[in-house]
């Protein structure tokens, strides 16, 4: 199949620049319009800044973009029609020539065989509460596929726990990146330990490395946590989740709905503190992201 490259994406694969690559399920299903397009911009812009490539990955009527122009990332933020794809959305979205957003999973996947090793998100999906059985596809693939993932930790609406346990299942190595905790997205620290720690983006490098050559084919997940002036402390955003937690329960919310039904529920409960401390954290994560993309 033919991968649509954006202009300074396929000049940069070729040149083998530093590449960052982002995801646009929060675009188009985790953040309201139009703050959700002004956070796309700016992401890319914090990418080129700290001299890397960032390469925004969706379908546009079916097919796979690897970077989006300018144009396409404004249209692809005020479409209502976009699919959210994992993993197993991709087939559908492709053969209905419909514009897909891709979450952790697809983005993984699809950057992996476009050649970009490190990605950058906000938090990735993982085993949600109460429903131990609703293990998102992010966690799948990164056991599958070796490409690096910068995230603040996984969403706190999430059983932690229980990601991390799963994360040790799939044989992925956690990082926590000038951390020993495993952050809780909205704030610094779960309680939780990481399996590592690395200061800077050369030791991320060397584990990376380490990994290939060992001949292991995971991704690797690096947790920065979010900066100290932006952290939401957890328990004053507890309240909010259990409330939306319930929210969902009540009106039998499934699948792949649930997700982005709790953040809309939490950012609302918070009047938004939520939504600027996500804002926060993603601009950190795309900054790490590309320190990491310029050290290998
Ligand atoms: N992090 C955010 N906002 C989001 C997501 C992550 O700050 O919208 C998206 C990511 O694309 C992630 C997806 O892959 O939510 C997980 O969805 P699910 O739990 O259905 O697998
Ligand atoms: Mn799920």
């Amino acid at each position: 199949m033919n991968f649509h490259f954006s202009s300074e994406a396929k000049v940069a694969l070729a040149k083998r620049r530093p590449v960052v690559a982002l995801e646009s399920t929060l675009i188009t299903h985790g953040l309201p319009h139009p703050v959700n397009l002004e956070t796309a911009r700016r992401l890319e812009t914090v990418v080129r800044d700290a001299g890397a490539t960032p390469v925004t990955i969706a379908l546009l009527r079916g097919e796979v973009h690897i970077g989006l122009e300018a144009g396409e990332l404004e249209a692809l933020a005020g479409a209502t029609d976009a699919r959210k794809c994992s993993r197993r959305d991709l087939p559908i979205a492709v053969a209905k020539g419909e514009h897909g957003a891709t979450t952790v999973a697809a983005t993984m996947f699809l950057a992996h065989r476009a050649g970009i090793r490190v990605f950058a998100t906000g938090g990735i999906g993982g085993v949600h509460r109460g429903h131990p059985f609703d293990v998102s596809a992010d966690l799948e693939e990164l056991g599958r596929t070796p490409v690096t993932v910068v995230c603040a930790g996984a969403k706190a609406i999430l059983d932690l726990p229980l990601t991390l346990e799963a994360l040790e299942t799939r044989g992925v190595c956690v990082v926590g990146y000038g951390t020993d905790d495993f952050p809780a997205f909205y704030s610094r620290s779960s309680g939780l330990p990481v399996d590592t720690r690395c200061d800077c983006p050369e030791e991320v490098a060397a584990l990376m490395r380490a990994r290939d050559e060992l001949g292991l084919d995971a991704g690797l997940l690096v947790c920065a946590p979010i900066p100290v002036e932006h952290e939401v402390p957890a328990s004053s955003i507890e309240g909010a989740i259990a409330e939306a937690l319930r929210a969902a329960e009540e009106a039998g919310v499934r699948g792949k709905e649930v997700t982005p039904f709790l953040l809309a529920r939490v950012s609302a409960l918070t009047e938004r503190r939520s939504q600027s401390a996500n804002l926060a954290l993603l601009e950190n994560n795309a900054r790490v992201a590309a320190a990491i993309a310029c050290a290998l």
